[in-house]
């Protein structure tokens, strides 16, 4: 018996992952562990895959409901999208070829606040949760499932399918465990309470998930890494952006706005946010906690340095190198990391207590400061709105960052209006680019456009935007936004025309 299945009656069900793949039929829902390329099941997707695969050769029907905690993996998302094998899914992706089949049309995706999965599928509108389909890095000897490096929305999996599939990944750190705390307290109205967490450091559940053993129908082992991508060293974009924003924090706390430790950090994942927190190292702020979705390289960095006290996540998101130094010290993160349901990490109740620093990225801003996190040109997804909504609404500072550029300066990320919105202008305090940083708080729509085209336009675009809300102001219906409706999505239109929303 493996030791990493302690359980005689579930070591007996161990499986191959063929076998246990063919327990999942066409049209059933399937929830799936994995969140930001962790803790995301390998090997009974890819069977699955294959599966799917020689059923439409047989020109048969074999197509599921997929639902995770985020982004998962190229063995979960990419296969089973190359078989093209899911007709929904739910929430986050950002796989290239699940990406693809969104965007021609082969795919349903719902594109969900991840604090708001768990409860929307005990709602029950949902449907009925057929399988689970669940990473763990063991199994007790009473049953209880240790966690693996992410906890996504995988209780709530394990309770709502009517069978669970487990993958007992022996690649994942056994000292993970007593890293996790699983809440059960939450409940749909009218019985829920107040959640008991006032503290980004403290710990009001239990270290592993409960399951009903009768309810597991396979255990497979597996031995596999994470879908753990290369760091990129920030470049001087993400460096401006940084010293922008740092300098900014350091005035927020020279003015008693924010303490010297600063506030619960949450960071969006990518370059830029790295290197923020590449920044903070050599900041002013000490004693920092962050409460966050998903700890990184930076955060890690920041626990070395002494910067950061503990960082609160419900999933590790590692490069290959940093996964490797925290898997040689895992005892002593252990001390300093805590992995949550993602009900609970991105819970708005908690991120209004405590008061988040929020930090997100963002595809492109308005001059009135309404963010477009997901959407290219209003119509084709990137990745979806992640855990941006459920942080940027209650925050206590809600910040957004990019580059004033993409696509090697052909866009700007500063536009008359936005294509799509994601995040209102109401939940946008901060916008920084490499430009500068715009400072929105208490400032109504036509002042927020002179800040935002001053301090956040790229310099090429400036004289087209100003021009823009010059003729807005004269030629508009109302005065409180001024817009063009005619003209406002012209450059979008313009660049899909010419690939350049350059005039
Ligand atoms: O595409 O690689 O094909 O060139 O978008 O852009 O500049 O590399 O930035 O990696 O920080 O991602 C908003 C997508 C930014 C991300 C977004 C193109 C650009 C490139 C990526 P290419 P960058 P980042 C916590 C919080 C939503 C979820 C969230 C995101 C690609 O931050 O998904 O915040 N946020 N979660 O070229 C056309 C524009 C563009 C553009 C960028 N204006 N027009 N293309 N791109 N701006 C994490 C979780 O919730 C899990």
């Amino acid at each position: 018996m493996s030791n990493r299945i302690a359980h005689a009656g579930l070591a007996a069900r161990r499986r191959t992952a063929q076998e246990a793949a063919a327990l999942i039929h066409n049209g059933m829902a399937v929830g799936m562990s994995g969140f930001t390329g962790s803790g995301y099941p390998k090997a009974v997707p890819l069977a699955l895959a294959e599966r799917m695969t020689a059923a439409h050769a047989a020109g048969e029907a074999f197509r599921v409901k997929v639902w995770t905690g985020a982004s998962t993996g190229p063995e979960l998302d990419g296969a089973l999208a190359q078989a093209d094998g899911v007709e929904f899914r739910l929430p986050y992706n950002s796989d290239p070829i699940a990406r693809e089949r969104i965007n021609s049309g082969h795919m349903q995706y719902f594109d969900m606040h991840l604090s708001q999965v768990a409860p929307m599928a005990w709602q029950g509108f949902l449907g009925d949760l057929d399988i689970a389909v669940i990473e763990v890095t063991g199994i007790t000897a009473d049953g209880e499932l240790i966690p693996s490096a992410s906890v996504g929305n995988n209780k709530t999996w394990i309770d709502r399918a009517k069978g669970v599939i487990l993958e007992v990944n022996r690649w994942q750190n056994p000292a993970l465990e007593g890293m996790h705390d699983i809440y059960y307290g939450t409940a749909l109205p009218p019985h829920r309470v107040p959640i008991p967490l006032v503290r980004a450091d403290q710990r009001i559940g239990q270290p592993t998930f409960r399951c009903d053993p009768d309810k597991v129908i396979a255990v497979v082992e597996t031995d596999a890494p994470d879908r753990n991508a290369p760091f990129t060293p920030p470049d001087g974009k993400a460096r401006a952006i940084a010293g922008h924003l740092l300098e900014f924090l350091s005035h927020e706390v020279k003015m008693g706005r924010l303490p010297a430790s600063l506030l619960p950090l949450q960071s969006g994942v990518g370059n830029v946010a790295n290197a923020v927190l590449t920044g903070l190292i050599d900041a002013p702020f000490d004693n920092m906690v962050a409460f966050t979705e998903v700890i990184q390289d930076g955060m890690l960095d920041l626990l070395d340095a002494g910067k950061l006290r503990t960082a609160s996540a419900t999933s590790l998101s590692l490069s290959p190198e940093a996964a490797a130094r925290l898997n040689a010290d895992m005892s002593q993160y252990r001390e300093k990391i805590i992995l949550r349901p993602q009900e609970i990490s991105n819970h708005p109740e908690l991120i209004r207590r405590l008061g988040c620093v929020s930090m997100n990225g963002l595809i492109e801003a308005d001059i009135y400061g309404n963010v477009n996190s997901t959407h290219l040109m209003g119509s084709r997804i990137q990745n979806g709105i992640g855990g941006s909504g459920d942080f940027a609404r209650n925050a206590f500072l809600s910040i957004f960052m990019t580059p004033s550029t993409a696509k090697g300066g052909a866009i700007s990320a500063i536009v008359p209006h936005c294509s799509h919105v994601d995040h209102i202008n109401q939940d946008v305090q901060v916008i920084v680019t490499e430009q500068g940083l715009a400072d929105l708080r208490g400032l109504a729509p036509r002042q927020r456009a002179e800040l935002i085209m001053d301090k956040c336009a790229h310099p090429d675009f400036r004289p087209m935007l100003k021009d823009y809300f010059r003729r807005a102001m004269a030629g508009s219906y109302g005065l409180q936004s001024p817009m063009l409706p005619g003209e406002a999505l012209a450059w979008h239109q313009r660049f899909i025309d010419t690939g350049t929303m350059r005039g």
